[in-house]
């Protein structure tokens, strides 16, 4: 069986809802975050020495990192006869922009709004007194206005079809609706309605909230 050892509030949900998309049966094993710290529980640290969610159990195997975790999933579960098709193939033309967003999520999209949270939350000196605070909002700005010219020209973010990037990049989107950032940006607007109205998101959400 699949386990998911989701972090209250993390990323871990992103998992959750591509096992729904997919179709897979799951178990969820959930740790609430240290009060204090707000960091994973030391219990986590015992399931994995780097205490990271997501995590994803299969078998003796536990394997962190989103991106590794999709492309896991996918490549080991995803092309099976009955579940969806939510990674195109080389060969298909929208290869390269699924593997792109597949990536960027992480590598390069989560830094600036990490970057402002923890400034905000006054860790980087006194609030508004850190360059962090106007490189992180620009970087965003720019990244908010480009997402919104990329899906104002499609459906979703490979092109025509759901894929698995949009689990991705599209939790990330639902940051910017979740910090109240979503207004300037009407193809976000419209992208966030269409993730929230899919089935597998919906149960994504529910599972990952009753798991708390
Ligand atoms: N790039 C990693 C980031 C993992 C990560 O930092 N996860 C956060 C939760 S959103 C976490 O485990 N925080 C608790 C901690 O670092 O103690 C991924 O996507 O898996």
């Amino acid at each position: 069986m699949l386990t998911v050892y989701h972090l209250e509030t993390s990323r871990s949900d992103r998992v959750i809802w591509l096992l729904e998309e997919l179709g897979l049966d799951y178990q969820v094993v959930t740790f609430d975050r240290d009060p204090k710290t707000m960091r994973a529980p030391e219990a986590m640290k015992a399931l994995h020495p780097l205490a990271k969610a997501p995590m994803l159990g299969d078998g003796d195997r536990i394997l962190i990192e989103s991106g590794a975790i999709f492309e896991y999933l996918l490549g080991r579960y995803g092309d099976q006869p009955g579940r969806p098709q939510l990674a195109p193939k080389p060969s298909d033309p929208d290869w390269p922009d699924y593997l792109q967003w597949l990536h960027f999520a992480e590598g390069s999209a989560m830094l600036p709004m990490l970057l402002d949270h923890f400034e905000k939350a006054g860790m980087c000196g006194p609030v508004g007194s850190s360059q962090i605070a106007g490189m992180a909002r620009s970087e965003m700005d720019r990244l908010f206005k480009a997402l919104d010219g990329i899906l104002a020209k499609q459906e979703w973010m490979a092109g025509p079809r759901f894929t698995a990037a949009d689990c991705m990049m599209g939790w990330y989107i639902e940051m910017i609706e979740l910090r109240g950032e979503i207004a300037p940006y009407p193809a976000l607007q419209r992208y966030v309605a269409k993730l929230a109205a899919r089935p597998a998101r919906q149960r994504a959400k529910a599972r990952a909230q009753k798991a708390h």
